[in-house]
Order: C-alpha cells, then structure tokens, then sequence
C-alpha cells in the first residue's frame, strides 16, 4: 500500500508520496512535478492533466476547469458565476448542483462538478500508480480552508467515485503547517513559548493566512482568514483586459469576441506576469492572435501593479484579519512562510513583508508544501507506515448549531444549540443529550450564514433519532448522540444510545472530563476537598442501549455515487481501450518502417527474391491502408494488420536471429578456449 498526498490546486495539482527515506514529489507521464487541472471532453476519449492542457486551445469548449471550486455547489450561486469567467466549457445545473454540459463521443452529456473532479483523480491515481509500481487507494487531499460541509463532501464523494481512500480532507495551509513542523527538530518543549509562524498561501485563485504555533510533535492552528478570490489569474484577467482595450486601438480587433483569441491573449500574459516577476519590463509578442493579425507590445512592472491596484489593495487583508482572530500582533510572530505561485509577485511580497516589518521566508518548496505536507499526513494515519507522531489540531471556521423541534413535554426547552463554535479545536466530538419519550428529528446548519462563501446553504444534514419511547416508569428516554466533526471538517451525527440514570454511592472521583468541553480538564478546588466526606451519592449514567439513526445530507445518496462509480469505470475502460488502439496503431506503423528499413539492410541476406518482393508489397498496401481506412480502425484490426505483415516477415526475421545467436556462439566458445 501507498502513502499519497495531493494538493489539488485550480491550476495544477501535486502528488506527493511518502517513501523510507522521506517525502518525494512525483512526476506525470510528460515528466512534470505539477499536473495541469483540467478535464477534456472528445470525439473518442476524455483528455486528463497534461493531455486535456494539449487539446485545450482547439476544445475550449469541452474543457472544463475548476472543478474543486465548483464541486458542491449550486449554479445560482454567485460565487459559480465568478467561476464562469474562468472555465471555458459552458456551466450549468445538473439535478441540482452545478456542473458542465460538454460533448463526449459525439453526444452531448451532462457532468456533475464531483464527477469531473472524480475523473481528474483517476488520473492522479493513474499518475501515483504507474510511479510507484504499487496499488494506489489511501490518500490526503488537501483543499482551501474556507470549504463547506457541502463541498467537503464532494470531494470526499468524488475520491469514493475514483476509488481512492481519502484518510484525510486536509486544509491547504495546515498542511503546509505539518510539513514545516515534521521536519523541524529545534521546536519548543511543552512548557515553552510555542513558535509561532504565519503560513502564507497564495495561488491561482484563492488566498489564505494561518497562524499557526508549534511544540515539539504537535502544531495547532489558531485562525485561518482568507480572501476566497485572490490569485494569479485575478492579475492574468486585469492583463487580459487591458491588452485587449490596446489591440482594440492599436489593431481593431476584439480578443473578446474570439475565444482563441482572448486565450492566447491569457496564455501570454501569465507568461509576462512571471517574467516581470524578476524583470522590469516584459514583451507579449502573438502571432496571428485573430484575422491574421500579429500583436506585440510590452508592459513594465510598474504598469503591472497599478492595473492590479484593487488587488494590492486586499494584500494584507486575510494576515490582518488572521493575526486579530488569534489576538496576536505582527511581532509575536516567530516567521512568515510563504507558498503558492503567486508569493513570487514582487509587489505582494513587499506589502507583506512591510505589513510585518521583517523579511519573508521562503524556506518551503512553493509549488510542492501542500503535497508533501499532505503526505506526511497520510503516512502518519496510514497504518502501513512509520513515522514520528505529529498531532495536528484544526481548528473550526464556521460555527455549526443544531436545531429541533420542541418537544410537548418539555415546554421551557431550547430549540437550538450551538455546538461548535469558531476556534474549537477540529476534529472534535461531542455528546448531546436529550430527554424524549417519541423519535425526533435534530438538523445541524451553520450558525452564521452570512460568514459563508457566496450564497451558501446554510443547512449540513438531518438526523432521524429512532427507537426512542417512554421507559419502564413512563418517564422520558435520556438519549446521548454523538456529534463529530471529523478530520475532513464534515459534520455527522455517528452514533446514539440511551442511558439510566442511577443514584449510587462512590468515593470522590479524581477530576473529570467533561464530555461536552472535549479535552478541557475541569478544575477541581484541592483545599475544600478535605472538608467533604469521602463518599457521596451521585447520579450515574449507565449506557442501555443503541438509538438507530438516519441521516440526509449533502453527501451523495449511495445509489448516485454508485452510478457515477459505474459511469467512471465504463469511461477508464473507453479511454484505455482508445489508448491501446493508439499503441497498436503506432507499432504497426514503427513496424512497417522496421521493416521497410531493414529489408533493404540487415534482412537482406536472409530472404530470397520472391520473399523480398512479397513483403514490400505487402508492405506498401498497409502503409496506404494506415493513411487511408487505416488513419482510424479498430484494435484489432491494427493487430490483424501485424499478423499479416508477420507471416511473411517471421521466416526472415527467423533466419537473422538465428544467424546472430551462432555468431553470439562462435565468440562465447572463443572466449572459454
Ligand atoms: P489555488 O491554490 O488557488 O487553488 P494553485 O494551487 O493551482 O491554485 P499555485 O500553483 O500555487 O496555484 O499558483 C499558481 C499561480 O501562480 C498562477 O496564477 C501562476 O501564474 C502564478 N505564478 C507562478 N509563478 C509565478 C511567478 N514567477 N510570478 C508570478 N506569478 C507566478
Ligand atoms: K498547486
Ligand atoms: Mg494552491
């Protein structure tokens, strides 16, 4: 088994894996550390990561991006309305949830934001796979801090749809955090000063700030703010725009009514983006951008950061807001370590670094500390690997409450609690307890809608408690039921049972845990103690019984995740059955010209006249099938062609081989003499 780790990011991904002798970041088939995120849809086959990046200025389209972002969420949403200004395949609903309509084997069909991301994951499975020669299914993917409940569980569901084990959803900058920490072997005792350090994360399309403390073999995060639409494509869109408005004047063309044309026009400004990054001036040269025209100009950095001005302007938002919800101020802060593509902008790094009034660090791997960070996490709970301990506390960002209806019998009842709040640590369970003599019903929504991305639904799940009645005295049932948040951040009602209340005689009990702070000792006052008797009566609880539960939530029913399942593993096997064409295609063809070669050469002693001209013809009749009928057959219509080719071409191909196995002989005897 394999210990992955993934940082699933909106332009490209990274697979980290864990190995004996520490963390390594994988390649993919073309040889690159970062997978291009994107999904496209063709005549014969889907094109994933670097395939789908190849086709995607000739299938814009059909070629869907931002699934991770989009997953989870509704199309009214306006956040997905932001989105559709970056994905070029047209959004739409799907029962429900947003999705792409796109054409696939020359149909037009619907796909559902989860499935896409599911697709994508095959692939990244595929990618760890063929890399590490082992199965691939335990995982961490790493997602923005600022993901919901709802769009947690579309990630979760979308590793179920391919057949990866998600040990840990993952925020982004925690993970970061855990590889900082891991690797460190100079962290504070637990009695000391923790070390604490501001992750930095900004990337294509979102931005996040985590203070973070470290001891030794433990970090806890202690705020997270983020600015969910800041990133390097906000600067390639302001760059895009303003060139398009200088083609207009300078060219008279419109890049925005041409949709080639205004990619071009995006592929060329991130490119100038990065090169003024560590130039002064930067040129955008494309040739035949639209109607035949050629466009150059340049851009000096200066000009670069007063068309981005509205976004310097946010460029210490989420540290400001981090640092007050974690009470701190920028000098308690130990280091500031910066990741994500964007923290090269030379104008974001100074406002930083001005906002702290001390230099930046970037001791981390930019484009990799998500993924390793992940991996560590991974092989940490992966029960197949060891590794020094390192406990990770989260923290939660969006307070969760639960709500029920009142009961006849309890008149002066609450109807809602707030069971999580924000800054609890994360993951955390805790007990509610009831008094009922009927079933009821509990829903669990987040507490302040409004602190939620766009136009979120607030609401999580709905959790049917069964089997519950008066007992014995007809009295009230007490019902407990745990509530946890778990390590993915995906609220879920796990468990309920009821207990009996029996007074009993005990000594006085050492200082309990109270269930409901979760950790948190309670204190117990040491002087008064001597002054009680050593017994008392207490009520103790004692479990009787299970209480079954049902539960509706945002997560995939298991019929719809089982029918994506079977639509993804019906869509490997087209996509690897056109794979295997193309294989057999291309040895047919490197086979013709072999042969073609070496009947001329190296064969040429080894066949008769009639065999020679046999097999050219031959030869020549395939060669026209191949650019003919041939241009696009079947598997085995290509390995058919092979055959053909063989019979003729085995006898000779026979007689050289043998020829060089005597010789091999003769200089093998020659030696041993
Ligand atoms: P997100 O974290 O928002 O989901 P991501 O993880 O895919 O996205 P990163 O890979 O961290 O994003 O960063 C990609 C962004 O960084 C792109 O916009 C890219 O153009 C930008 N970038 C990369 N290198 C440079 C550079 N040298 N100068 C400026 N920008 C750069
Ligand atoms: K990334
Ligand atoms: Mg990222």
């Amino acid at each position: 088994m394999s210990v992955v780790g993934v940082d699933l990011g909106t332009l490209n991904s990274v697979i980290a894996v864990a190995r004996n002798r520490g963390v390594d970041v994988i390649t993919n088939e073309v040889s690159n550390r970062a997978t291009p995120s994107l999904v496209g849809f063709g005549p014969k086959s889907r094109y994933i990561g670097e395939a789908a990046k190849n086709q995607e200025i000739s299938n814009l389209k059909n070629t869907v991006s931002s699934f991770t972002r989009l997953a989870g969420r509704t199309i009214n949403d306006p956040d997905v309305q932001v989105e559709k200004d970056f994905v070029s395949a047209p959004l739409i609903d799907v029962n429900g949830q947003v999705g792409a309509e796109v054409t696939y084997l020359g149909k037009k069909e619907k796909f559902t934001a989860t499935q896409i991301l599911g697709m994508f994951l095959t692939r990244i499975k595929q990618t760890a796979t063929a890399e590490l020669k082992l199965p691939v299914s335990d995982v961490v993917l790493g997602c923005p801090t600022w993901f919901t409940d709802a769009q947690r569980r579309a990630i979760l569901d979308a590793s179920d749809i391919a057949g990866l084990k998600c040990l840990r959803l993952m925020n982004d900058t925690t993970a970061t955090a855990l590889g900082y920490g891991i690797t460190k072997l100079d962290l504070p005792g637990p009695e000391e000063k923790p070390r604490r350090v501001v992750f930095v994360d900004i990337g294509h399309s979102s931005y996040s700030a985590s203070v973070v403390e470290f001891r030794k073999g433990e970090l806890a995060v202690k705020s997270t703010a983020w600015d969910r639409h800041f990133g390097g494509r906000y600067i390639d869109k302001a760059l895009t725009e303003h060139f398009g408005k200088e083609f207009k004047e300078k060219f008279k063309i419109d890049i925005f009514e041409n949709p080639k044309a205004r990619f071009r026009v995006l592929a060329g400004v991130e490119k100038l983006k990065k090169i003024l990054s560590a130039n002064s001036v930067a040129p955008l040269n494309i040739e035949s951008v639209m109607n035949d025209v050629d466009v150059r100009s340049t851009l000096k950095r200066e000009e670069l950061e007063e068309l981005i001005k509205p976004l310097l302007d946010r460029a210490t938002g989420p540290i400001e807001q981090a640092l007050a919800e974690a009470k701190l101020k920028p000098e308690d802060i130990d280091a500031i370590e910066m990741v994500g593509g964007c923290t090269r902008v030379p104008s974001l790094k100074t406002a930083i670094q001005d906002y702290f009034g001390k230099p930046l660090s970037f001791t981390l791997n930019q484009d990799e500390a998500v993924a390793r960070g992940a991996a560590f996490s991974c092989a940490i709970l992966s029960p197949v690997f060891r590794v020094r301990d390192f406990s990770v506390h989260d923290m939660v960002n969006y307070p969760i409450e639960f709500t029920w209806e009142k009961s006849d019998d309890i008149p002066d009842e609450d109807t809602s609690l707030t069971v999580f709040n924000k800054g609890n640590v994360m993951p955390s369970t805790k007990i509610l307890t009831f008094y009922r003599k009927h079933p009821f019903d509990l829903e669990a929504k987040y507490a302040k809608p409004e602190q939620l991305p766009g136009k979120t639904n607030p609401w999580i799940g709905r959790f049917s408690v069964k089997g519950v009645k008066e007992d014995s005295k007809g009295d009230f049932m007490i019902c407990k039921l745990k509530a946890r948040l778990n390590v993915h951040g995906v609220l879920n009602v796990e468990s309920g049972y009821y207990v009996e209340e029996t007074e009993v005689e005990e000594p006085i009990p050492e200082p309990a845990k109270d269930e409901k702070k979760d950790g948190d000792a309670m204190e117990v006052d040491s002087k008064k103690e001597d002054d009680k008797p050593k017994t008392r009566k207490v009520k103790k609880q004692q479990r009787k019984g299970d209480l079954p539960l049902s539960a509706g939530t945002a997560a995939l029913d298991q019929a719809t995740k089982d029918a994506a399942t079977e639509k993804e593993n019906q869509m490997i096997m087209e996509d690897k059955l056109v794979a295997d064409t193309e294989n057999q295609k291309n040895e047919l063809e490197s086979f013709i010209y072999e042969l073609k070669d070496k009947i001329l050469g190296v064969y040429a002693e080894f066949a008769s006249d009639d065999e020679k001209s046999r097999l050219s013809a031959k030869l020549e009749i395939i060669e026209d099938w191949l650019y003919d009928d041939g241009e696009d057959a079947s598997k085995a219509q290509y390995v058919s062609k092979v055959e053909e080719i063989r019979s003729i071409a085995g006898p000779i191909i026979q007689r050289h081989n043998d020829k060089i196995e005597e010789e091999r002989q003769v200089v093998l005897k020659k030696h041993q003499e």
